[in-house]
């Protein structure tokens, strides 16, 4: 076993996954299985992002249910917080504290570059609001609060992750160090899962064809009919391969759930055609979602226990994180209380 020598600090990761809609399976396979695992090596802490999420309309009682089925979720998939302080951003007020602060140090023409923003803002054209704009002044904020060396992130999150480093260093660079720049964290097996029906794009929750993705949720006669719909190539050969965006996108969510390689899935499968395929990939990750489910079930039965994780969490989080920002707001010049 490769343990870090005790006087060795860890390093620290911090990452949080928004609480809108459905958690998908490429949720859990990119993101949220590689958390699970960085427990013992990293000091980690995680978030549900609930303060991002309502740069989109939220309906009250919908939201109120998400962030709850999040939290449970996410216990199930294996957060323990006892290793991992794992707490509900809106509980932790000093994040949108520094938040506010660091948007004083954000430039309009920074913001004004970032994809997600002109994505999101043709997307609800109807709400453009300032919110969507300073998301990542909110995310920068969850990060540096917490000193954290590392965050793992999607592609997609990359941009905002750059955008964080350039605050930090900008505001490093007047006051003297406070706070520590980030790495982004790429993980090993930096499985992208694509959508089932396009597999050109990655899978989203927020796609509208509901047989484009796998909820982590899904019951196994779904997982079933959406992997035997999923789109595939007409040469009904399993291998990876130019042009086979389907079977390629198959064969990478089989070897992420089997941790087999995808030779030895090409030799597993070797003369069989893409039904059986498609139905043994479905039964594959019906194995592996369901002991999640299981848990997931006896979680968001019991809300004391829910309520006591993410209290508990909280109350480490703001501890650590005021350290940060009476620091910040001492440097700047502010009257301590
Ligand atoms: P949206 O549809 O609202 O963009 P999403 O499903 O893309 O949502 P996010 O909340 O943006 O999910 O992402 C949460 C985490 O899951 C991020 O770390 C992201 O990189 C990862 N993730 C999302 N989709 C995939 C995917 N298809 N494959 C691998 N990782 C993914
Ligand atoms: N924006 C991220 C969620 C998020 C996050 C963070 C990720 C909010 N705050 C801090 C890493 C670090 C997303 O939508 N995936």
């Amino acid at each position: 076993m490769s343990e870090a020598p005790v006087t060795e600090k860890k390093k620290v990761i911090f990452s949080a996954i928004q609480p809108s809609g459905t958690i998908t399976l490429g949720n859990y396979l990119g993101a949220l299985q590689n958390w699970v695992k960085l427990q013992d090596e990293y000091n980690c802490i995680f978030a549900v992002a609930d303060l991002h999420a309502i740069t989109v309309r939220q309906e009250p009682q919908h939201f109120r249910r998400n962030i709850l089925e999040a939290y449970a979720l996410l216990l199930a998939c294996g957060i323990d917080t006892e290793k991992s302080p794992f707490f509900i951003q809106s509980h932790v007020h000093t994040h949108a504290e520094l938040a506010w602060i660091l948007n004083c140090y954000t430039q309009f023409g920074e913001l004004s570059r970032m994809t997600q923003f002109k994505d999101k803002s043709q997307k609800h054209a109807d709400n453009v609001n300032a919110g969507l704009f300073t998301y990542p002044s909110l995310m920068a904020a969850d990060i540096l609060l917490y000193q954290a060396d590392l965050v793992p992130v999607g592609v997609d999150q990359k941009q905002h992750l750059e955008l964080a480093r350039n605050i930090a260093e900008r505001f490093n660079g007047i006051y003297g160090n406070t706070f520590r720049v980030p790495d982004p964290y790429i993980a090993q097996v930096g499985a992208k899962i694509m959508s089932l029906q396009d597999p050109t794009r990655k899978m989203s929750k927020s796609d509208e064809n509901v047989n484009a993705w796998v909820a982590v949720l899904d019951k196994p006669d779904i997982i079933m009919k959406k992997f035997k719909r999923a789109v595939t190539d007409s040469e009904a050969k399993i291998c990876v391969g130019e042009g086979k965006d389907g079977i390629n996108n198959l064969i990478g969510i089989m070897s992420a759930v089997t941790g087999k390689t995808s030779d030895e899935i090409t030799a597993d499968f070797e003369g069989k055609g893409y039904g059986d395929f498609k139905v043994a990939v479905a039964e594959a990750v019906i194995e592996k979602l369901r002991p999640i489910q299981e848990r997931f079930d006896e979680y968001i039965a019991n809300k004391d226990y829910l309520t006591e994780q993410y209290r508990k969490s909280a109350e480490f989080a703001l501890r650590i994180s005021q350290r940060t920002l009476d620091k910040a707001m001492k440097k700047i010049g502010y009257l301590a209380k």
